[in-house]
C-alpha cells in the first residue's frame, strides 16, 4: 500500500502565452484553454502537447466544461469539424480526436451553415449549447487522456520511491510496508 504523501518532483509547463489557466482534470482526463486563436493553431498546440481539441463525449462532461471554464470565456472552440465533401449543414461531423460522435448539443436550429464556409463547433455562454462558425480566432479548449502510467522504483537518499509519470509530470511516493 503507497502512503498518502506524494512527492510532485518535477512538472514541465507548456510556455504561458499561448495558454489560460492551468489544467484541470475530470473523470482522469486533462483540460486546458488555450489563448485566442485559429482553430488549426490550436489543434497544432494541443498536438504538442499529445493531445487533440476537445471531445465531448456525454451530457455530463458538456455540463463540467461549461460550470468550469465558461466563467473565463464566452465561447469555446471544440474538436469538432466537418470535412469539406460533407453534405450541409449536418453532414459529416466527426471529432479531431477520433472517438466516434456520440453526443451533440447543438443550438437549435444549428449546424445553420447553407454554403460551406461554417465547418467547425464552438460552445456557448449557458446553456452550453454549440453552433457552426467559421473558424475564427477563439479560446479554445485542448483535452489530454494520459498514457497509461509509468511505473518504477528508484532510491533517493537511501528511501525507495515509487513513481509515475503522467505525460509531463513526475509523482513519486514512499511505499510503506503493510
Ligand atoms: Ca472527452
Ligand atoms: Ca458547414
Amino acid at each position: 500500500m503507497l502512503c498518502q504523501t506524494a512527492l510532485v518532483l518535477l512538472v514541465v509547463a507548456p510556455a504561458g502565452g499561448d495558454w489560460i489557466g492551468d489544467w484541470e482534470s475530470y473523470r482522469g482526463h486533462y483540460y486546458r484553454l488555450t489563448a485566442e486563436m485559429r482553430w488549426d493553431e490550436a489543434e497544432a498546440l494541443a498536438v504538442g502537447v499529445g493531445s487533440h481539441l476537445v471531445t465531448i463525449n456525454d451530457a455530463a462532461e458538456n455540463q463540467w466544461i461549461a460550470e468550469t471554464f465558461l466563467p473565463v470565456t464566452n465561447v469555446i472552440a471544440l474538436g469538432l469539424y466537418q470535412p469539406p465533401e460533407a453534405q450541409e449543414p449536418d453532414g459529416g461531423w466527426q471529432w479531431i480526436s477520433g472517438e466516434p460522435v456520440t453526443f451533440t448539443n447543438w443550438e437549435g436550429g444549428f449546424p445553420e451553415d447553407p454554403v460551406g464556409d461554417k465547418d467547425l463547433a464552438i460552445l456557448l455562454k449557458p446553456p452550453a449549447t454549440w453552433i457552426d462558425y467559421d473558424g475564427y480566432r477563439a479560446v479554445s479548449l485542448v483535452e489530454m487522456v494520459p498514457e497509461p502510467a509509468t511505473v518504477f522504483l528508484v532510491t533517493l537518499g537511501g528511501f525507495a520511491l515509487l513513481c509515475r509519470r503522467r505525460r509531463t509530470t513526475w509523482t513519486c511516493h514512499f511505499p510503506s510496508a503493510n
